[in-house]
């Protein structure tokens, strides 16, 4: 097994391929430490900048995909190092400026940091073996990842404010009722959904897929009618794109188009 904390793979047969990322501490459950962060907001930076990438999967082992930020590193600081070093924002912070699709394929434990790292990629498809939670409380802190702003987004504030205050998990059933995660796959059957679901982004027409991720994010920032006209000037620009004359002289031809994400 390599020694790198994040396993970067290229998969699927298609022209732009799917960047498979895989986190690499299996016998820490994947705790994310600073190292882990720093590989893999670098091979996030360096897919999002690859031509031949079309989408990122994000995954981790069967039994964790993360359980959290690593408490054994944490355990010692003290106000003034987290304060000062901006802890660990530094890193934890790329995965906001990645224009292409990330899946994240949640298998076993997603605690914590491991959660919220979930959270902010785009979608989660998770395996029926997935469990989810903010136990932070639980060791004298709280979420400080996103996890009490991303968590109510998409489960709203009863459930936030259950997962938040009692630390309890949730298993894949309950996180897909919840609206967290957007499909559950069978464990075994994770990567080849996770795949499937990348390769099909991968087909389509790379600007408008980045437009659509960029003004479904607005959503999140902006009020109704502000990110309506986001999105309707984002919607007016791609008539000025290769790609919708392909897409849709291919609908009318009855044939597959051939986008070139131009
Ligand atoms: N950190 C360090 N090591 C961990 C760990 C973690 N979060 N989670 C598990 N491990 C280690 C265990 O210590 C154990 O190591 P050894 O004893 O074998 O050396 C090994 O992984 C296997 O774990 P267990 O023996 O505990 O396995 P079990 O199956 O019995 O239990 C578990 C699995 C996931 C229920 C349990 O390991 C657990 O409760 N883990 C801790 C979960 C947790 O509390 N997570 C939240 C951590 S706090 C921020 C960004 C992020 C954060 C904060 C700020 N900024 C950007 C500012 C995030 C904070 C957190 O995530």
């Amino acid at each position: 097994m390599s020694d790198s904390l994040v396993l970067v793979e290229r998969r699927g047969d298609g022209e732009r391929r799917v960047a498979w990322l895989t986190l690499n501490r299996p016998k820490q459950l994947n705790a994310l430490n600073d190292a882990l962060m720093d590989e893999l907001g670098a091979a996030l930076r360096a897919m999002d900048a690859d031509e031949g990438v079309g989408c990122i999967v994000v995954t981790g082992s069967e039994k964790a995909f993360a359980a959290g930020a690593d408490i054994s590193a944490m355990a010692k600081y003290e106000f003034m190092d987290v304060y000062k070093r901006d802890f660990i924002t530094r890193n934890w912070e790329t995965m906001r400026s990645v224009r292409k699709p990330v899946i994240a394929a949640v298998a076993g434990f997603a605690l914590g940091g491991g959660c919220e790292l979930a959270m902010m990629c785009d979608f989660i498809i998770a395996a029926d073996s997935a469990r989810f939670g903010q136990p932070e409380i639980k060791i004298g802190i709280i979420p400080g990842a996103g996890g009490t702003q991303r968590l109510p987004r998409a489960v709203g504030k009863s459930k936030t404010m259950d997962m938040v205050l009692t630390g309890r998990m949730m298993d894949a059933a309950e996180a897909e009722r919840a609206g967290l995660v957007s499909r559950i796959v069978p464990a075994d059957r994770l990567q080849a959904e996770a795949l499937a679901a990348a390769e099909a982004i991968c087909a389509l027409s790379g600007p408008s897929v980045m437009m659509a991720k960029e003004c479904v994010n607005r959503s999140f920032e902006a009020g109704l009618s502000d990110g309506l006209m986001y999105e309707r000037r984002l919607f007016h620009s791609l008539f000025a794109t290769q790609d919708q004359k392909e897409g849709m002289d291919a609908f009318l031809a009855k044939r597959k188009p051939s986008f070139r994400n131009a």
